[in-house]
C-alpha cells in the first residue's frame, strides 16, 4: 500500500448525518441495509463523486433516494463504491451488502467469537460491514437495527439507548432497535448478539441522572463479573471529580468475548472487552490481572469524552485520545492504589516496551507522520510516551493550569474531531503558555538524552547544575532539535531532607522543576551550605534516559534516604543495572558500570545493602519493597548495553545478582515472608496485593538460591495457596528454579484449570519463558495441545507471544532455531490474523543490537518473512521497516 501522510489532509467531499442500519444475522450471510443520508460538504472539493470504503464485502444493490441505481451510476470493486455523478444536494444513499462471520479470521468487523456476534470497528473494520467514508472526521447519529433468531442471540445490544425490541411473528425471529444521539466516527460502532449473562447495577450521576450498567459475559460467568462492575462506578465518579466529565446515556454497556484482538474498544454505549480484562475471580485471577482489568475498564470509560465526545480528525492524532487517556487511567489508579507504586509500574512498562520501540527500527514520533497500515500504530509509543507528554504538560503547568487547559478543550472542541494542535492550543490559551517547543515532543521520535552534572562550590555557597539534552538520529530523523524537558529536583541534604531550593537570578527554575530548552544549559542554586546530592528527574517528570556525575556512593544515597519513592527506587536500579551492565561482560571506562566493575565486590555488597535497609523499613510500603527488590529486567539490561548484546551473558549475570541477593538478605526475606503471610480471606486491593508481592518476591529470591530448603517452601506455598495470584507466583518459582518440582507443578496446575482458558494462557506463559534449550521444543508440542488454538488471540500471545517477547535466550538461540519458529508462525498467522502476527513479528525489533551471530539469524528470519508468499500489509510494513 501507498503510505498515508498527515500533510496530505483533505476534509471529506460528503458528509454523513445520519446512519441507519438494518442488520439480519446469520453465521454464513448476514445481510446489512444501510439508509446513508449525506450532504457535499462545503469544505470539500465541489463537484466530487461519492466514494466509499469497502473491504471484503459482497455488494447486492445501491439505491439513490430510494430509486435503484443501474450499474452504470456506480463503480464497485472489493475496496470501494463510487457514486458516479451524485446530484450535489443532500440524498439518501441506500447500500445492501452481505458477509460472512464465521469466516472472517482477521476479527476486524462482524465476527463470530465463540458463537457470539460481535464487532471491531477501530481503526478502519466499519468497511468490512458496509461501504462507507471510513475515517474518523465523518460524524453521523446512528440507529440501529438488528435482527436474528431468538434461539440463537437472545441478547442484541447497539450503541445508545434501545428505542424498540420484540418478535417478529410468525417466525423464530426476533430484533432490537438502538439509537444513539451522540454523533459519531465509524470505528466507535459496534453491536453484540449472542446467548449470555448479565449482570446489572444503576448509577446516578453528578447531576442525578439515572445511568444502567450491564456487563455481559458468557453462559455461567457472571460471578467473575462483579469487579468490573465495580471498577466501572468507581471510574465513573471519579472521571465526575476529577475532570468533571459526566456520562450522557440511559444505558452503559461492556461485552466479554474470547477472541479479541485487542485489549478492549470503546465503542459509545457499548464497550466490547477480551474477556480477559473483564472476568476475575480469586481462584482463577492474579492481582496483576485484577489491576488490569480495573485500569482498562477505566480507560474504555475514560474515552467517552476523550475519543468519543471529541474523536481524532485522523488517524495520525490517534495520540490525541489514546495517551491522553492512558494518562487518565494512570492518574485514575494511582488515585485508587498507590501513587508511587503505580508511578514505578508504569515507568518499568514505558522503559520495557517504549523505549525498546524508540531505540530500535520501529522508532516513530507520539504523532507519526507518514503510515502504510495504521494498525501497526497502536505502539507503545502512541500510547505510554503519549501519556508521558500528557504528563509533562501537568508538570508543567501544573495542576489548576492543566485542568483549566482540559476544561477549554472539552468546552471548544466537544463534538468535534480534533488535532493535536488544537489540544495544545487550548492548554497555551488557558494559561497564556508559549507550547511551541513543547509541541516537538508528538513530532520527534527517539528517547532524548540529558546528561545533567552538578557541582558545589564550597566558597560561593552555591550549587550549579549543567545540563546536556541530546537528541539522537531516528528513522527518517537524522537532524533534530533540543526539546523543552520538565526535570523535576530536589536537593538532598546529608541528614536526608531537600534543601530549600533558592534559584540564583536568571535561571529558568519554576519552584522545584527544571525547565530545560536549550542544548546546554546551567541552573545555579543559593545558600546551599554543604554538599547536597542531587535527585534528578524525580517522579520521572520527563521520559528521558538520564545521565548523571553521581557518584556510586552518591546512588547508594538516595537510595536509603530520598524522600521522593520514584528516585529512591530508581537509584537502586541505577547501581544495579550499572553492576550487570559490567557482570555482563561489558564495562566501558568511565561510566557507572566501569566504576562498579573497578570497585568490586565491594560496592555490590553495598548496594545489597541498601536494598536490605528498604526491606527491613517497616514504614515503607510492602508494595514498594517489592518493586525495590526487583531486578533491572533482561531488556533493561539489553538496552543499556546498546550493542553486540549476548542475552546469555544477561541472563547469567541477572541470574548471579538475584542468587547473591537471595543469599545475602535471607533473613530479612525469611522475615518478610513470615510478616506477610496470608491473614485472611483473599482480597484484591491494592494493600493485600502489595503483601503478597513482598512475601512472593522474597520466597523467589530466596529459591533463586536453589536451596532444597527454599524449593520445599515455593512447593508448600504452591500447594497451599487459596488464590491465583500465590498459586500462580508460587508455580513459576517452581518453573524457573526447581527443574525437578516442575513438571509435576504444572501438570497438577494443568489438571486443575483445564477448563479455564484464561488460567491455561498462564501456564503456556509460563512454559514460553523457560530459559534453557528445550524450552523452543516445549512450545512447539504447546502449539500442538488441545488447549491452544491459532485462532485465538489470547492463546497465541501466551504461548508464541512470550516465547518471542518474553524469553531472551530462547529466542535468540544462537543456532537460530527460536528466530525461525517465530518467523514460521508469523507466516501461518498472517494468513489467518494479519493484526496478530505484526504484532508477533514486532518482538524482532532490537535485532540490530545483537552480537553478530543472533543478528544474522534474526536478519535471515526476518528475510524469510519478508519473501513471504501474499504478506498482509500490516506484516509487509513491519517487515520492511525491521529491516529498513
Ligand atoms: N481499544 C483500544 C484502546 O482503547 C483502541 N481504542 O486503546
Ligand atoms: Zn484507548
Amino acid at each position: 500500500p501507498q503510505p498515508v501522510r498527515l500533510t496530505d489532509y483533505r476534509p471529506p467531499d460528503w458528509l454523513v448525518d445520519t446512519v441507519d442500519l438494518d442488520v439480519r444475522l446469520h453465521p454464513q450471510a448476514t445481510r446489512v441495509v444501510a439508509r446513508l443520508g449525506m450532504r457535499p460538504n462545503p469544505l470539500g472539493r465541489p463537484g466530487a463523486p461519492i466514494v466509499l470504503d469497502g473491504d471484503e464485502l459482497e455488494l447486492k444493490s445501491v439505491a439513490l433516494d430510494g430509486a435503484p441505481l443501474a450499474g452504470a451510476g456506480y463503480a464497485a470493486t472489493p475496496s470501494s463504491l463510487t457514486i458516479l455523478a451524485p446530484p450535489q444536494e443532500p440524498l439518501v444513499l441506500t447500500i445492501e451488502t452481505v458477509l460472512d462471520p464465521s469466516a472472517n479470521t482477521k476479527l476486524m468487523g462482524l465476527y463470530c467469537s465463540s458463537g457470539t456476534y460481535c464487532t471491531q470497528c477501530e481503526a478502519e473494520g466499519f468497511r468490512r460491514i458496509t461501504y462507507f467514508p471510513d475515517r474518523p472526521d465523518v460524524l453521523a447519529v446512528y440507529t440501529t437495527r438488528i435482527e436474528a433468531e431468538r434461539e440463537e442471540a437472545p441478547v442484541l445490544l447497539g450503541n445508545g439507548n434501545k428505542v424498540e425490541s420484540g418478535d417478529i411473528e410468525g417466525t423464530t425471529r426476533h430484533f432490537a432497535v438502538w439509537h444513539d444521539p451522540w454523533p459519531k466516527p465509524c470505528y466507535l460502532f459496534a453491536l453484540v448478539g449472542g446467548k449470555l449473562d448479565r449482570i446489572t447495577e444503576p448509577f446516578v450521576t453528578a447531576t442525578g441522572k439515572e445511568v444502567e450498567l450491564g456487563i455481559y459475559v458468557e453462559p455461567g460467568k457472571a460471578a467473575r463479573a462483579g469487579y468490573a462492575m465495580d471498577a466501572l462506578k468507581r471510574s465513573m465518579r471519579w472521571d465526575e471529580e476529577v475532570f468533571g466529565c459526566e456520562y450522557d446515556l440511559d444505558v452503559f454497556n461492556i461485552v466479554a468475548v474470547a477472541d479479541f484482538n485487542m485489549g478492549a474498544m470503546e465503542n459509545k454505549g457499548l464497550n466490547v472487552f477480551n474477556d480477559k480484562y473483564v472476568l476475575a475471580s480469586p481462584e482463577t485471577a492474579t492481582d496483576a490481572d485484577y489491576a488490569n482489568i480495573e485500569a482498562i475498564i477505566a480507560h474504555e470509560y475514560f474515552h467517552n469524552w476523550t475519543g468519543n465526545r471529541i474523536t481524532c480528525r485522523d488517524w495520525f492524532q490517534l495520540c490525541l485520545k489514546e495517551g491522553l487517556t492512558v494518562f487518565r487511567d494512570q492518574e485514575f489508579s494511582s488515585d485508587q492504589r498507590s501513587r508511587p507504586v503505580k508511578r514505578i509500574a508504569d515507568v518499568r512498562l514505558l522503559k520495557s516496551h517504549q523505549f525498546a520501540e524508540d531505540a530500535g527500527p520501529l522508532a516513530h514520533p507520539v504523532r507519526p507522520a507518514t503510515y502504510r497500515e495504521i494498525n501497526n500504530f497502536y505502539t507503545a509509543t502512541v500510547y505510554e510516551k503519549g501519556a508521558e507528554v500528557v504528563r509533562m504538560l501537568k508538570t508543567l503547568l501544573g495542576e489548576e493550569g492543566f485542568r483549566a487547559g482540559m476544561d477549554l478543550y472539552f468546552d471548544r472542541h466537544d463534538g468535534q474531531a480534533a488535532t493535536v494542535e488544537e489540544f495544545l492550543t487550548c492548554f497555551a490559551d488557558a494559561n497564556g503558555a508559549d507550547l511551541s517547543q513543547f509541541a516537538l515532543w508528538y513530532a520527534q521520535s527517539g528517547t532524548p538524552q540529558v546528561e545533567v552534572n552538578g557541582h558545589w562550590d564550597a566558597a560561593a555557597r552555591s550549587y550549579r547544575l549543567d545540563v546536556r539534552q541530546t537528541q539522537v538520529p531516528t528513522p527518517g530523523q537524522p537532524d533534530k532539535q533540543p526539546m523543552l524537558i520538565p526535570l523535576a529536583l530536589g536537593l538532598v541534604g546529608a541528614d536526608g531532607r531537600d534543601l530549600p531550593l533558592v534559584p540564583d537570578d536568571g535561571t529558568n527554575a519554576a519552584g522545584s522543576v527544571l525547565v530545560v530548552s536549550r542544548p546546554e544549559q546551567s541552573f545555579v542554586f543559593r545558600d546551599v551550605e554543604a554538599r547536597p546530592v542531587p535527585s534528578i528527574n524525580r517522579g520521572f517528570s520527563a521520559p528521558v534516559k538520564l545521565t548523571t556525575n553521581l557518584a556510586s556512593e552518591d546512588l547508594l544515597f538516595l537510595a536509603r534516604h530520598d524522600t521522593d519513592p520514584f528516585n529512591r527506587f530508581e537509584a537502586g536500579q541505577t547501581l544495579a543495572l550499572a553492576h550487570l551492565v559490567s557482570a555482563s561482560g561489558l564495562a566501558p571506562e568511565k561510566t557507572l558500570a566501569g566504576a562498579l566493575a573497578a570497585g568490586g565486590t565491594a560496592l555490590v555488597e553495598a548496594l545489597i545493602e541498601a536494598l536490605g535497609a528498604s526491606l527491613e523499613d517497616e514504614t515503607l510500603d510492602p508494595a514498594f519493597i517489592a518493586q525495590v527488590l526487583s531486578v533491572p529486567s533482561e531488556g533493561d539490561i539489553a538496552r543499556e548495553i546498546g550493542s553486540e548484546v549476548d542475552p546469555d551473558a544477561i541472563h547469567a549475570a541477572r541470574r548471579s545478582l538475584r542468587r547473591a541477593l537471595g543469599e545475602a538478605l535471607r533473613p530479612g526475606l525469611e522475615r518478610a515472608y513470615g510478616r506477610h503471610a496470608p491473614d485472611g480471606a483473599y482480597s484484591p486491593d491494592a494493600v493485600s496485593a502489595g503483601r503478597r508481592a513482598l512475601r512472593n518476591a522474597a520466597l523467589e529470591l530466596m529459591a533463586s538460591t536453589g536451596e532444597a530448603a527454599d524449593i520445599a517452601r515455593a512447593l508448600a506455598h504452591f500447594e497451599t495457596a487459596d488464590n491465583m495470584t500465590d498459586r500462580f507466583f508460587a508455580l513459576s518459582v517452581l518453573a524457573h528454579h526447581a527443574p525437578a518440582e516442575r513438571d509435576a507443578a504444572l501438570d497438577a496446575f494443568y489438571q486443575r484449570f483445564r477448563d479455564d482458558p484464561l488460567v491455561i494462557d498462564k501456564w503456556l506463559a509460563l512454559q514460553a519463558q523457560i530459559a534453557e534449550p528445550e524450552t523452543l521444543e516445549r512450545v512447539r508440542e504447546l502449539t500442538r495441545h488441545p488447549a491452544f488454538s491459532m485462532g485465538n488471540p489470547n492463546r497465541v500471545r501466551a504461548l508464541i507471544g512470550n516465547f518471542a517477547a518474553a524469553n531472551q535466550t530462547q529466542f535468540h538461540r544462537p543456532d537460530g532455531a527460536g528466530h525461525l519458529f517465530v518467523a514460521d508462525a508469523v507466516l501461518e498467522l498472517d494468513r489467518r490474523n494479519p493484526q496478530v502476527a505484526a504484532r508477533l513479528l514486532g518482538a524482532f525489533k532490537s535485532w540490530r543490537s545483537l552480537e553478530p551471530t543472533r543478528r544474522g539469524s534474526a536478519e535471515r528470519a526476518l528475510r524469510r518473512i519478508a519473501d513471504g508468499p501474499g504478506l498482509s500489509p500490516d506484516v509487509s510494513d513491519i517487515v520492511a521497516r525491521s529491516l529498513g
